[in-house]
């Protein structure tokens, strides 16, 4: 194989292996709320709604409210989801969710704001 053949194929294995590493929830998450690319949103994983481990952050905490109030079964992300908790400010810093969406922030942490 020629060099430039190598680095494409290890290039592809390791985008397939990062796709493989990332939660099914922010998938459909990242897919709904398309969230600009390269911003921290973009990049974050799961701290978008969990601290770590499967404890949610104050914007998990309003994402599961909502798809429970919208009896979503089985559990995932839709835009009715984003929806119901747009206009709310979950990390209480003073920018809606719907705007740290928008600007790419993370909606669960203070510390990120537009
Ligand atoms: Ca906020």
């Amino acid at each position: 194989m020629r060099p430039q053949r190598v680095l494409a194929t290890a290039a592809g294995v390791l985008v397939a292996a990062t796709a493989l590493a990332t939660p099914m929830m922010k998938l459909e998450f990242d897919k709904v709320a398309k969230p600009p690319k390269q911003s921290r949103l973009a990049t974050s994983g799961c701290v978008v709604c969990h601290t770590k481990g499967k404890e949610l952050n104050p914007y998990g905490k309003d994402v599961a409210a909502a798809i429970k109030a919208l009896k979503i079964k089985p559990k995932k992300i839709t835009p009715d989801v984003l929806k119901k908790i747009a206009k709310l400010d979950s990390d209480k810093d003073k920018a809606s969710n719907e705007k740290e969406l928008k600007a790419g922030t993370l909606p669960g942490d203070p510390k990120s704001k537009p």
